[in-house]
């Protein structure tokens, strides 16, 4: 290699969530020198900081986890839907098992990263003032890592205030206290319980409510666990065929299948038994394109509510009405209707009287002031784009990242955006939205074969043309629009950035499913990378 430095690496990867994990692992493998930049203390991304009370997957263990026949064989999971101190430790485990901490610096907070066209080279910098250099710059920021706090005041509030985003590593005790909520997402739905059962008062805040299914989460025994080793193959061969990368079977019927409503009452209801994303993928198969079967699925949710929450003005509060289930993320809960029936807990609409700012002693909406000890704010993220928004990121000719997707995000396959050489997105905006592991194992041995290719032909930079990345945007709009989940932007979804004030609306995310995109990806792959211009910076030729 031609550019050295003290702090030069091959391939600089930030993060050390699922996709900046299973990066190392592969750029190993290939023999790439490689590092990974990670903020927090330990290994988990998203694992890492989302530790609030009640924190878990809503995908089975087995497949919410890395393809990695080392850490199958060695690793077991307690239960179904684990909590986030086990993903935690499973990421942890496959960072020791597979050999890469050595490859991570720690409590290292990416603030910059800047290309040089001439030297070819990325120059990236952090908060204590570190600066590495690199040929690829491979951000793996996760989708959901930029915490939104939506209204101001924060410091002048006299209480505790927690973003479950952020939760700090010591026990919150919630004993006695004055608590509210704010935010009915997954994080809120799985915590507002567990504080409900301590708290003197909770007071959830609700703008947007969500069809929430029961997690029927429960613990793995050995018999299940030893099933499951035998048939992994299959497992993972069923999540990658699976539209959403969920490991189960397409339920074979639509909304037209099945003619008598008892019928379909009957397939909801084993649906809702099933719970999490049971219901939607293994009930209808049109749920989330035909409006009468999203209707009925929406209608037996509604029907639900009413039957849990005894006040009827509460379950009528909780119970969507503005937006297609699945047009936004369903949260799965674990009795998350039920605690509206606690004494101790009451339900705030804020959709009519928006919450303006924190007070002194609490909150205030546009019609009232609330006190409280401690405020929770579950109120999500600046997704996708706003992970990369946290790192000042230059391309070519001085151009910034920001304003190249003012518009919008511009990738190609979501690994690549013009005027970015050589910046190599671990999962950015516009790949795949499905479970994300999936999305992960894809994405990475795809880069993999990408980078090993341009080093077999002796490439040093890469980098998607505008030509590809524009159809790329297309096509997504295209997809995302013919499906219901686009009605989801009335109602704030962030599949959109609705979530977020200002933020353009556009599809965030790839929605043509696990399978389309291998099959798009491959078909790059196979004709010479086709839609990247790659060159020889400094020549040298293969080897
Ligand atoms: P989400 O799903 O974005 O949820 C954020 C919640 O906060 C949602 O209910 C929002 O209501 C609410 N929110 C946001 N801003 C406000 C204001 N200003 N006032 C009141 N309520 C507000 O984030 P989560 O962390 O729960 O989940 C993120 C993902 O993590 C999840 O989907 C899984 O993939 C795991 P809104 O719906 O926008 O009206």
């Amino acid at each position: 290699h031609s550019a050295a430095s003290d702090n030069y690496i091959e391939a600089l990867v930030v993060g050390t969530g699922f996709a900046g994990l299973r990066t190392l692992i592969e750029l190993r493998k290939l023999g790439i020198s490689a590092l990974s930049l990670e903020a927090g203390s330990d290994v988990g991304g998203t694992w890492y900081w989302n530790r609030y009370p009640g924190a878990r997957t809503d995908s089975a263990a087995w497949t919410y986890a890395l393809r990695l026949p080392e850490v199958e064989a060695e690793w077991t999971w307690s239960e179904k839907y684990p909590a986030q101190e086990e993903v935690q430790r499973y990421l942890a485990f496959v960072a020791e098992r597979m050999d890469v901490r050595r490859d991570i610096r720690f409590n290292q907070l990416v603030t910059s990263a800047t290309y040089d066209e001439e030297s070819n080279l990325w120059t990236v910098t952090t908060e204590s003032g570190d600066t590495f250099t690199c040929r690829y710059f491979m951000p793996a920021l996760g989708h959901l890592s930029n915490p939104s706090i939506p209204f101001d005041g924060a410091e002048n509030f006299k209480g505790e205030i927690y973003l479950t985003s952020k939760w700090p590593q010591e026990k919150v005790d919630f004993t006695g206290k004055r608590v509210a909520v704010v935010g009915t997402g997954s994080s809120g739905v799985q915590v507002i319980p567990l504080v409900a059962q301590e708290a003197e008062h909770l007071t959830v805040f609700q703008r947007t409510p969500n069809y929430i299914m029961p997690a029927q989460n429960h613990a793995l025994d050995e018999d299940f666990r030893r099933e499951l080793r035998q048939r992994a193959s299959a497992e993972w061969a069923k999540a990658n065929n699976h539209f959403f990368g969920f490991a189960m079977d397409p339920a074979g019927r639509t909304y037209d299948d099945v003619a008598s409503e008892e019928e379909r009452e009957r397939i909801f209801e084993e649906g809702w038994q099933k719970g999490g994303f049971h219901f939607v993928f293994e009930t209808f198969d049109d749920i989330v394109l035909d409006q009468r079967s999203n209707d009925a699925a929406s209608e037996f949710i509604r029907t639900k509510i009413r039957e849990t929450v005894k006040d009827p003005a509460t379950a009528e509060l909780l119970s969507p009405r503005d937006h297609p289930y699945v047009s936004k993320r369903p949260p799965s809960g674990t009795d998350y209707y039920e605690t509206y029936n606690r004494d101790n807990v009451t339900l705030v609409d804020v959709k009519p009287v928006p919450i303006e700012a924190f007070t002194p002693t609490g909150l205030r909406t546009s019609r009232e002031e609330y006190d409280f000890d401690v405020i929770v704010l579950a109120t999500g993220f600046d997704v996708s784009t706003g992970s990369y928004a946290r790192i000042e990121v230059t391309g070519r000719d001085g151009r910034k990242l920001t304003d190249a997707w003012a518009g919008g995000p511009e990738t190609f396959l979501g690994v690549s955006a013009p005027g970015f050489p050589n910046m190599l997105m671990v999962c950015g905006p516009q790949t795949p939205y499905v479970n994300h592991p999936v999305a992960v194992e894809s994405v990475v041995t795809w880069l993999g074969g990408m980078l090993e290719w341009l080093r077999d032909n002796g490439y040093d930079r890469v980098e998607a043309t505008s030509e590809a990345a524009e159809q790329w945007s297309e096509l997504i709009e295209q997809i995302f629009s013919a499906t219901l989940l686009s009605a989801g932007a009335q109602a704030n979804s962030w599949y959109v950035g609705a979530n977020i004030e200002g933020k353009p609306r556009r599809a965030l995310f790839y929605f043509g499913g696990s399978a389309g995109y291998a099959a798009a990806a491959s078909e790059v792959a196979e004709n010479s990378y086709r839609g990247f211009s790659y060159s020889k910076v400094f020549g040298g030729g293969p080897g």
